[in-house]
């Protein structure tokens, strides 16, 4: 039919998915071919990702997507950032990965402080301190026997790619979430790699996206029933890196939410902005597909919610999502807010009554039904929101007519509007699964399908993709006495 097949692989920290993406220059049409949940897996203290559960959803989606399509020209994986697997001398897996959200980054970064100042972190750097960064966690298995024996650290994107093809390599938009990547160079920088005790040995050469990254070897081709040669292509290996590219913007003016288990807010830019106000923000300049800069700050996102369904249903209380933003649109707004990006929220845990803590201790009266704590949610995180544009625009100078909203969150429709009133600006949703196309779309162009400039893969975004607007509605008043409520 005239268009070029890519399977995308995107992993989420709620679930993973393999696309099948069918390309021309004016066509755009991707279909899910496989979704599996993503289940962490605590053992012996230690909270993992259940990596080969993973690896299997990817082969059968890969199988699914040739039964499918028949040939498929190109694979490409992005998932999560900062997480990884360590390999042995033979390229045999130590361990399991650790989950960004397990505890023993607890007091990491304050030792890496200790021989490299904060400020000097983001002047290498120019990336937001999470006490998960890669540089914390290797920090903080220093002299670990699991590290000693570690020759290659592989990211996540990385490890499922090396599986597939034998071949490692470092994707640098996922590289740069490490913390350990100078952001003027894109190269590792030796002064941070010395600060996590690490060599810079321990990296695969540095790939970008659009590099070819391998074919897929002869036992993959069994398990998939694909027929070879099928390469694999380095994509923006970050998920928030692909799904950048996958906002249907027209023109430089625009801020994104790329909303899922996080909300990742901010702007697109030439060039890092590396000032110290900026540091005090927390604002991260990531690195984007085609040398851009994501500049961005995560906001704790949909996990709060996730979250709080899980601990329901923990409890055997009922609680379905389409029913709990049905009900939580029937009761009335602003009623309690909380600092969403409170370090309390981060680990797993009873998230109910952490918001309700929280409400506590600024003054005000916790939710008293679900549909009040996931209206307390709702309303937080539009108010995060405002507060991560509103700096996104102040500190880089980068004016925006309006936000877009992509990933799942896009179909919370009720989120989708607060985010406009909360921001004063349209709100443009869609496309849900616009990592996946994002990845799809550097496939394409790598294999001469479409176009190389990003604005017009853009364009080809608006033609294919179902968007929804919401214009602001209200003022701004109630956000302003929201957001001092809380003190920001
Ligand atoms: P991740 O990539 O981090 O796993 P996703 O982008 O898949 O996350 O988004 C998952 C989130 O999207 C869910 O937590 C949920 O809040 C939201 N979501 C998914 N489907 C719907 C829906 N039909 N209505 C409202 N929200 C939805
Ligand atoms: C979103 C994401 C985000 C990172 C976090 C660890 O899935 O990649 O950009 O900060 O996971």
């Amino acid at each position: 039919d005239g268009t070029t097949a890519v399977a995308a692989v995107d992993l989420g920290a709620s679930s993973g998915r393999v696309m099948l993406g069918r390309v021309a220059p004016d066509r755009l049409d991707l279909v899910e071919v496989n979704r599996f949940p993503n289940l962490p897996v605590r053992v012996a203290g230690t909270l993992h990702w259940d990596i080969l559960a993973l690896y299997r959803g990817v082969l059968e989606g890969l199988r699914a997507a040739g039964r499918e399509a028949g040939r498929i020209t190109s694979v490409g994986i992005d998932s999560w950032a900062v997480d990884y697997g360590l390999l042995d001398a033979e390229g045999t897996l130590l361990g399991n990965p650790v989950h960004y959200r397990d505890e023993r980054t607890d007091g990491a970064m304050d030792k890496v402080f200790a021989s490299v100042p904060a400020e000097e972190i983001y002047r290498i750097t120019g990336l937001q301190f999470l006490p998960f960064n890669t540089i914390y966690q290797l920090a903080a298995s220093a002299g670990s026997p699991q590290l000693a024996a570690a020759r290659n650290l592989l990211l996540v994107p990385d490890l499922l790619s090396y599986w597939l093809t034998g071949i490692a390599g470092t994707e640098v938009t996922n590289a740069s979430t490490t913390q350990l990547l100078d952001v003027r160079t894109r190269t590792w920088s030796d002064r941070l790699l010395t600060a996590a005790g690490v060599s810079a040995d321990l990296f695969p050469p540095l790939r970008q996206p659009g590099d070819p990254a391998g074919e897929l070897l002869p036992d993959v081709l069994d398990e998939t029933g694909l027929v070879g040669p099928v390469p694999v292509t380095a994509v923006g290996s970050h998920d928030t890196a692909s799904a950048v590219v996958g906002v249907p913007a027209a023109g430089e003016r625009f801020a994104y939410v790329s909303c899922g288990t996080w909300s990742l807010v901010g702007v697109e830019l030439d060039s890092p902005v590396l000032t110290e106000e900026s540091r005090r923000a927390n604002f991260s300049n990531e690195g984007g597909v085609d040398g851009t800069t994501r500049y961005l700050r995560n906001v704790m996102g949909l996990w709060l919610l996730q979250e709080s369904i899980h601990a329901w249903n923990a409890a055997g209380l009922p609680a379905d999502l389409a029913s709990l933003l049905h009900d939580a649109a029937r009761v009335p707004a602003f009623s309690a807010v909380v600092d969403v990006d409170d370090p309390a929220f981060l680990p797993p845990g009873d998230m109910p009554a952490r918001i309700a803590a929280a409400c506590r201790r600024t003054g005000q009266t916790p939710p008293q039904s679900q549909a009040e704590t996931v209206r307390c949610i709702l309303d937080s995180l539009a108010l995060a929101y405002r507060a991560a544009v509103h700096d996104a625009v102040r500190l880089s100078g980068r004016d925006v007519d309006a936000v877009h909203i992509v990933g799942g969150g896009a179909r919370n429709g009720l989120l989708c509007q607060l985010t406009a009133d909360a921001c004063r600006r349209p709100v443009v949703a869609g496309p849900v699964e616009a990592a996946a196309l994002g990845n799809v779309l550097v496939q394409a162009r790598a294999a001469g399908v479409v176009h190389r400039d990003l604005r017009v893969l853009r364009q080809l975004l608006r033609n294919t993709q179902q968007l929804t607007v919401y214009e602001p509605q209200g003022t701004d008043e109630p956000w302003r006495a929201a957001a001092a409520r809380i003190g920001r």
